[in-house]
């Protein structure tokens, strides 16, 4: 048997979205890249492939995309990262762009 539905009008409604930061992880000579897949992993939430595909490119290139995030969260992230790498003797560092 067939329903009728009746739909409400339709309504415009207005969000507020978060302005969005990027966290870039930097090169270094002295953190192992053990410890880098290790961060991605843990602190970025991503797989071992792309933990890895990151890390060289970083290596590489210098410096690499590990996410975007709201201003905080990426703040958070920052922080971390950087006590983290603090904690096990590397000088792992993290720089922050907005995302525009
Ligand atoms: N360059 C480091 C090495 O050769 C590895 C490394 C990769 C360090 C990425 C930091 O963000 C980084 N051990």
């Amino acid at each position: 048997m067939k329903e009728r539905v009746f739909l409400e009008e339709e309504q415009e409604i207005s969000i507020d979205q978060p302005e969005l930061y990027r966290v870039y992880l930097l090169n270094d000579d002295y953190t192992t890249m053990d410890f880098v897949v290790h961060v991605l992993m843990t602190i970025f939430e991503k797989s071992k492939v792309e933990a890895t595909r990151i890390m060289l490119y970083v290596h590489r290139h210098g410096k690499g995309l590990a996410g975007i995030y709201p201003k905080e969260i990426a703040e958070t992230k920052v922080a971390q990262v950087e006590s983290l790498a603090r904690a096990n003797g590397f000088p792992l560092k993290c720089s922050i762009e907005r995302d525009d």
